[in-house]
């Protein structure tokens, strides 16, 4: 896989898969119908689908076929962050009203039904992994480091650090830990995710971990760098917001252009994480090389 368009088509054809997957299902999931309406309008959405993306990506370069099993697997975690990005919306978090180009669901939906789709999501998400047709050790596995990614240890731990901050300001050690945890550590677990299902060797899950962790940082560099030079169209958000609130940023400790150099730093060091794979697993990584194309900064 080395042509763009061979990246371009696996995008296309799973982002495909794991939507046809996500629309089926949610809807079997409750016999209450405007909870599942207000479950089923926000995973609808048209997110990215990138984390599960990430692990059908990482299944594919380490030789593991896409089955069913695994496929249900890797749209768990498309629950669990669309559940993170409800509640983030939450009037009482970041009170955003527009989310992937649409109100957000508590605009729709009113508060009380949004918190209950955000938990209904979130729970739904361990019920997929644990129902999941995979080896019991896989599913226990996958469990316990998604539980530990999202959970008081990893996401859970960034927001808080995030809402109870906002106006203060962090230095950029303090700025790393919390971005590891709110942005970090679901793009880190989407990589182990797929490390586990393919039953890889310790040297590879700490390689993918480590992909996954520059990226994940570089995502969310590149989240605040576009909310300076981006615009509301392409990020299907309102921009400009992080520094009306004072909200914590790297353009904000670095600027504009020190924040461009942070991103490359970290590109470089996702870039060194694949090279550790061609060599360590000798797998082809060029798909995993072509997700950092999404980090393009236009002229
Ligand atoms: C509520 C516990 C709790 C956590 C919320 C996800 C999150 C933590 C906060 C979102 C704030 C934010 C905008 C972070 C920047 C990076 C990010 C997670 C962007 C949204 O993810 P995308 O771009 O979204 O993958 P789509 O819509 O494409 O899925």
């Amino acid at each position: 896989m080395t042509q763009r368009t061979d990246f371009d088509q696996f995008i296309a054809d799973h982002q495909s898969l794991v939507n046809h997957f996500l629309s089926e299902k949610i809807v079997r999931s409750t016999n209450d119908d405007r909870l599942s309406e207000a479950m089923a309008y926000s995973v609808d959405a048209g997110g990215k689908r990138l984390r599960p993306l990430l692990t059908l990506a990482t299944l594919n370069i380490l030789g593991t076929a896409i089955t069913p099993a695994r496929l249900q697997a890797a749209c768990a975690l498309e629950l669990l962050h669309t559940y993170s990005l409800i509640h983030d919306d939450l009037p009482a978090m970041d009170n955003d009203n527009l989310r992937r180009g649409k109100p957000t669901n508590h605009v729709k939906y009113g508060t009380g039904l949004a918190i209950l789709a955000g938990d209904g999501l979130l729970t739904l998400t361990f019920e997929w992994l644990a129902t999941a047709q995979l080896p019991i050790n896989q599913r226990l596995a996958l469990i316990t480091a998604l539980s530990h990614a999202a959970g008081p240890a990893g996401m859970v731990a960034g927001q808080a650090t995030d809402v109870l901050n906002t106006q203060h300001h962090l230095d950029f050690e303090a700025l790393q830990t919390l971005h590891r945890g709110k942005t970090g550590a679901l793009i880190r677990y989407a990589m182990i995710a797929g490390g586990i299902m393919s039953e890889a060797s310790q040297a590879t899950m700490e390689l993918l971990a480590k992909f996954g962790e520059a990226y994940g940082l570089a995502f969310q560099i590149y989240d605040d760098l576009m909310d300076v030079i981006g615009d509301e169209r392409q990020m299907g958000k309102k921009v400009g917001k992080d520094a009306r609130e004072q909200k914590n940023t790297y353009p904000g400790l670095f600027g504009v252009d020190g924040t461009v150099q942070r991103l490359s730093a970290t590109i470089d060091e996702a870039r060194t994480a694949i090279s550790g794979l061609q060599e360590t697993a000798q797998v082809n990584v060029a798909l995993l090389t072509a997700f950092l194309d999404y980090f393009k900064i236009k002229e």
